[in-house]
């Protein structure tokens, strides 16, 4: 049924010179009816079927890495928009989950860190944040709802979190090599690592996607891969044997000496660059996995007649530094760190296109709350990319995103169309003109122009504490 962008052959030629038409009469009909109904279609979507959302989390991904995912690029990047300046606003495991589920700054959620007190799953549910996620506010909305994988760090015994009807969560220690732990609907389940936790995810979602098919649902589907330990399944376990590393502008950076004090460090030494290209490895062949897990998936979709109504978004929790300005690492605010890969395909999300416009993990829960009828959780920070998953997207955006990270030694700092500004806790400064120096060698904040650091000092200040509106406002 499509009301509104009727086939060519249908509106074309002399069938439309005709005037109004039985067929016309019962359109208008059912457009009047649908209006009344609140489902009124809107833009290319049947809003009379309400979407499904499958939401794809990998773990320590660099951005990078999306260049040998195949299937990955094939079924959803081709299929639909790719986002080249996209960032986890706190570029570590849980404050970036957290955002996630609750679309807020990790000012405003307070998850900072991945240990308890400060941080982790136990931290929270401590503050009551799993009560109002996108698995709640979907729930409460009809939608069926199932969470796969890493939930955050310290999880583990049989609580399951509001909102998520089907729970298949690994549980306790991720990096026992002979087996590891899910909870699967409040039952603790032991699996043997001969079973590769990637295919177990992928099939336990297929299964759910299966399964609901007349129903619309959420699916979030979080792998602990590619962070190490590294477990391929057997099939990849050579895929990548002697890799290279990239090796950037960036990779083991010449001079580091306008670095903030506390990240220079001596060159990478060769044991150091050997393990890097070893994890370079397990990245790239952990990364195999998921990217049959994204072809199953979008396989039973399409088998199952929902890939057309079903929004598919990848993205990573944090990036990765492999060598680059001599670390491994992640936590700090240079792009392979705080950028992730983030593709998009969906109703009415057109094919192989690109954006440019800075977009965040903080935008995730407002955008599936908007494609869903459902209500945000309360208050979030970010804002719907809805108007950029069309084939006209808004001329103005957001001109600053919000950087920050509250573990070590804090920073907090902007990412902008053209800068990356960072104020470091103890009086260090960086900025980079990304346009010049996209592989942040050259910290220029010494010699920058006054009236540009006034607007950014200024534009943080604002940012760093904001909240809701206000973080939209001040964005730009
Ligand atoms: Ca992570
Ligand atoms: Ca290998």
């Amino acid at each position: 049924m499509n009301l509104v962008s009727r086939p060519k052959s249908e509106t074309a030629g002399h069938d439309r010179k005709r005037g109004i038409t039985a067929a016309h009469l019962l359109s208008l009909t059912a457009l009047v009816l649908l209006g009344l109904l609140g489902c009124a279609p809107s833009g290319e979507t049947e809003a009379s079927e309400r979407p499904n959302v499958l939401l794809i989390v990998t773990d320590d991904q660099p951005a990078a890495t999306v260049r040998h995912m195949p299937k990955l690029r094939e079924t959803v990047g081709e299929r639909g928009v790719s986002f080249g300046r996209a960032y986890l606003t706190d570029p570590l495991c849980c404050p970036s989950r957290a955002t996630i589920l609750t679309g807020k700054y990790t000012h405003n959620h307070g998850v900072t860190n991945n240990h308890h007190r400060k941080g982790g799953a136990r931290k929270f549910r401590e503050e009551g944040l799993h009560r109002d996620t996108i698995g709640t506010r979907l729930g409460e909305a009809g939608y069926a709802t199932g969470y796969f994988g890493k939930w955050m760090n310290g999880y583990e015994g049989r609580h399951v979190p509001p909102g998520w009807g089907r729970w298949f969560a690994f549980s306790g220690n991720l990096n026992r090599p002979d087996s590891y732990e899910v909870n699967s609907d409040g039952r603790q389940r032991t699996f043997p690592r001969e079973q590769n936790e990637t295919d177990l995810l992928g099939e336990e979602a297929e299964d759910f996607v299966r399964g609901h098919r007349n129903e619309p649902w959420l699916a979030v589907v979080a792998t602990h891969a590619p962070h190490g330990p590294y477990w391929p399944p057997e099939r990849h376990e050579d895929s990548f044997d002697g890799v290279k590393l990239p090796r950037t502008p960036a990779f083991d950076e010449d001079d580091v000496s306008t670095k903030p004090e506390a990240y220079r460090r001596p060159p990478l030494s060769g044991k150091e660059k050997r393990k890097l290209r070893r994890a370079y490895e397990g990245k790239l062949e952990a990364l195999q996995g998921v990217d049959d897990l994204v072809g199953g998936l979008v396989g039973a979709l399409k088998e199952t007649g929902q890939l057309d109504n079903t929004y598919v978004v990848y993205l990573t929790d944090n990036g990765y530094l492999l060598g680059e300005h001599r670390h491994e690492a992640k936590g700090k605010p240079y792009e392979g760190s705080i950028r992730t890969p983030l593709l998009v395909r969906g109703p009415g999300v057109p094919a192989g296109e690109t954006r440019g416009q800075l977009v965040g993990n903080v935008d995730l829960a407002p955008t599936i709350a908007g494609w869903t009828g459902a209500r945000p959780p309360e208050n979030p920070d970010g804002r719907s990319l809805a108007p950029l998953l069309t084939t006209s997207p808004p001329g103005s955006w957001r001109e600053a995103l919000l950087i920050e990270h509250f573990v070590g030694s804090d920073w907090t700092g902007l990412r902008t169309l053209t800068h990356t500004y960072v104020e470091h806790e103890g009086g260090d400064r960086e900025l980079y003109d990304m346009r010049e120096d996209p592989y942040q060698v050259d910290n220029i904040h010494e010699r920058a122009d006054e009236d540009l650091l006034k607007t950014l000092e200024g534009r943080l200040d604002e940012l760093k504490d904001c909240a809701a509106e206000q973080c939209r406002e001040a964005e730009g």
